[in-house]
């Protein structure tokens, strides 16, 4: 009735919904035939590489005073779509995310029918209960006993280790959160070389510096060095600055190497040091009995990113931080705000969980992943692991026994795979000077090959001494060990010459 009254009568109110409702389920149509199975199909293109200019005449991009009609908007979204890279294609295996599974699919499209932002229960109360539910699951299958601990879906697993240094600090120096830097000494912590950019990122953000970020060396595996780390504590000490945390990897951003945690964590107990695992890749192997033992050691960390849009293929974006301790994350956050986190509310005002926020205003990530986990159960996810590491050992393998194909790590930990490809024309030529310089040129103009063709998406980086190399990452277990053929096969005719 208020609707109607608002709207200025029945007749209006009606016609105005079944116009948004022929919209809406006009653009759903689409959305399913157009982008979900449309172009998921081995046959079609990865994407429709066009230059910026091509893509400015053919998508009216600027804003207009007037409106459009219902057929011109289903008309630039077909667009949107044509120009946009497939990610749920198999083909794309160019980045940490991929593919779009349909129970995460939809539950992403229900959340955003429902437009929630999670931070009181009143405005928010199933996906309070929801995030509190699977972030205890979580914290379990980390290995810390159910009781203890906390945790919080962040935008990111950037912000996830934000948010660890920050715990960190707060948990040994609680007058950080008034006084700020100016209160605490000089501190310092340590994470891999390998180790995703985003801990220095951070720490250059939070007013530590990034120069107190210090970089451990990693081995020829790429994992950490725990006797360089030893020795970089001792010396931070000597220095005259205090060591506060370590931040170790589980599943490194290139390389995929899992930090040996163990011997990480007992040197965070010698010298009283927060130990934080940033799995955000890796720590989907925790899900499966073959692969978890990557990550023996975690139930001794104080806290862990773990992003389940990379290897449990969530969609974008679900990234969790979690944290041993129960209060830190409150205590360390919270800013009271009188419009929100009234105390005087007429429920238990402990599920008002928002205030553990950097943010606040902020999507329900979690349901997404629940739907996954309720559609799949914990067995679908241990049985899409270890596809995706059946995949990554047989593309090895393969790899392995054919010509042109160079390993750069002979046993990766994880499902990505490094490996350089050698043209016909470089072939006997490794003892050239010239050599490298020539090799670090094939792996950009493969690449531009395949976008150009729209037949797959892979990545390719140099990483200290080592010329441009290729990274394929499979967390995509629609794949089957055919397609890993295809692939090889494709570096093989995309680099011909
Ligand atoms: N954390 C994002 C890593 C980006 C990538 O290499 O796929």
């Amino acid at each position: 009735v208020e609707e109607q009254r608002v709207d200025g009568g029945l007749f209006k109110s009606l016609f105005e919904r079944s116009k948004h409702e022929d919209f809406v389920r006009r653009a759903v149509d689409l959305l399913v035939e157009r982008v979900v199975f449309g172009r998921s199909s081995r046959t079609s293109k990865v994407v429709e590489w066009t230059v910026p200019e091509d893509i400015k005449k053919a998508i009216d991009l600027k804003p207009r005073d007037g409106p459009m009609s219902h057929d011109q908007l289903l008309g630039i979204m077909a667009e949107v779509a044509r120009y946009s890279v497939n990610t749920a294609h198999p083909y794309f295996v160019n980045q940490l995310f991929s593919s779009v599974d349909p129970y995460g699919l939809i539950g992403q499209w229900l959340t955003d029918a429902l437009n929630p932002s999670v931070y009181t229960y009143e405005v928010a109360p199933v996906f309070t209960l929801m995030e509190e539910e699977v972030l205890r699951e979580m914290r379990t299958i980390v290995g810390w006993p159910e009781t203890e601990g906390d945790g919080i879906f962040c935008p990111g697993g950037s912000i996830a280790n934000g948010y660890a240094i920050s715990c960190a600090r707060f948990y040994f120096y609680p007058e950080i959160k008034s006084k700020g830097v100016y209160a605490v000494p000089r501190l310092v912590l340590f994470t891999s070389e390998l180790a995703h950019y985003s801990t220095p990122k951070m720490s250059a953000f939070m007013g530590i510096g990034n120069d107190n970020c210090v970089l451990v060396k990693a081995d020829k595996n790429g994992k950490m060095d725990v006797v360089d780390l030893e020795a970089k504590i001792v010396e931070a000490i000597e220095d005259g600055a205090t060591p506060f945390m370590v931040t170790a990897t589980s599943g490194t951003t290139v390389f995929g190497a899992f930090d040996p945690l163990v011997p990480i964590a007992a040197l965070c107990k010698k010298y009283n040091l927060w130990l934080h695992v940033d799995a955000a890749w890796g720590g989907g192997a925790l899900m499966s009995r073959k692969h978890r033992h990557l990550l023996n050691g975690i139930e001794m960390a104080d806290s862990v990113t773990w992003n389940p849009h990379k290897l449990l293929a969530a969609p974008q974006q679900c990234s969790t931080f979690l944290i041993r301790h129960k209060n830190v994350l409150n205590q360390g956050h919270s800013s009271e705000a009188k419009y929100l986190f009234q105390k005087d509310k007429f429920y238990d005002t402990t599920y008002d969980t928002g205030d553990k926020h950097i943010q606040c205003g902020r999507r329900a990530d979690v349901l997404k992943f629940w739907f996954m986990w309720k559609a799949k159960g914990s067995e679908g996810f241990e049985k899409h692991i270890d596809t995706l590491f059946d995949n990554a050992g047989f593309f090895l393998e393969h790899i392995r026994q054919r010509d042109g194909f160079k390993l750069v790590l002979e046993k990766p930990e994880c499902t990505n795979i490094m490996f350089w490809y050698v043209p016909l024309c470089l072939r006997g030529c490794e003892n050239e000077p010239d050599f490298k310089e020539r090799l670090h040129k094939v792996a950009p103009k493969i690449k531009e090959r395949m976008i150009k063709e729209g037949s797959m998406m892979v990545t390719y980086q140099p990483q200290d001494d080592l010329v441009n190399f290729f990274r394929i990452v499979f967390q995509n277990s629609a794949l089957d060990h055919k397609d890993m053929i295809y692939f090889a096969n494709e570096f093989e005719r995309l680099g011909k010459d």
